[in-house]
């Protein structure tokens, strides 16, 4: 999978997306990850790229030519599935637009600042637009990494046996359950003897059961959701 990143701040982008298990998709060539300044764009030497809103109001708009040309010029040479937009006002990322999204195989995504974008470059470029939260980040790189995380790490070959994404919280619209490791007893804290049973079967259905308690608990919402 290809995915390219245009933003005005590159930086934001760069270590999120090169270590752990994101180095490991990038060095195996599963996840191609190329990020574009939109500076490179900009309508002057000065590097502009932003100006003041039309009918007044505090904040600058990003203007619509450099984002049209760099779309363009990077659509020239590979044919996205999705232009996306990290906004606030989009509709909530989730691990079902994850799975969606890691079976595209060119994704293009673009990172607004200060006030957003100019809304005619919303209308006739941009695919799909997607939150992270219902709150307000000061640009759209911290949730474009949050993206390209949850979603390269879907990708086959990215996970192994031992990080495998199955079990993971959500993929079933059930929070993981709890683990544990050495010490067996940890300050007169016990592991639940169940996981020393060496029986998979019961250790399954008690996995299941604490995942399902956990759900019903904590985040009883999911429990109504569905793919
Ligand atoms: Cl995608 N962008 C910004 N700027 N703020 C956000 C967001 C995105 N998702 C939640 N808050």
């Amino acid at each position: 999978m290809r995915i390219d990143i245009l933003t005005v701040v590159p930086e934001l982008l760069e270590s999120p997306l090169s270590h752990s298990i994101m180095k490991r998709a990038r060095t195996k060539g599963l996840l191609e990850v190329n990020i574009h300044h939109l500076r490179d764009w900009a309508v002057n030497e000065y590097g502009q790229v932003d100006d003041y809103q039309y009918g007044g109001g505090a904040g600058m708009v990003m203007m619509p030519e450099p984002l049209a040309n760099a779309i363009e010029a990077l659509s020239a040479k590979t044919r996205y599935d999705e232009i996306i937009y990290m906004t606030p006002d989009g509709p909530p990322f989730n691990q079902s637009t994850a799975n969606q999204l890691s079976l595209k195989e060119n994704l293009l995504i673009i990172c607004g600042h200060y006030k957003g974008i100019d809304e005619r470059i919303r209308q006739h470029f941009i695919t799909m637009d997607i939150s992270i939260g219902d709150y307000v980040l000061s640009g759209g790189e911290l949730a474009a990494a949050v993206v390209v995380d949850a979603v390269g790490r879907l990708l086959p070959g990215v996970l192994n046996d031992e990080t495998s994404a199955l079990f993971d919280s959500f993929q079933d619209n059930l929070l993981a359950p709890p683990v544990y490791t050495r010490p067996a007893d940890f300050r007169g804290l016990k592991v639940p003897d169940i996981l020393l049973s060496g029986d998979p079967r019961k250790i399954e259905e008690w996995r299941h059961d604490q995942s399902v308690q956990r759900t019903a608990d904590r985040r009883p919402d999911l429990h109504q959701s569905s793919d």
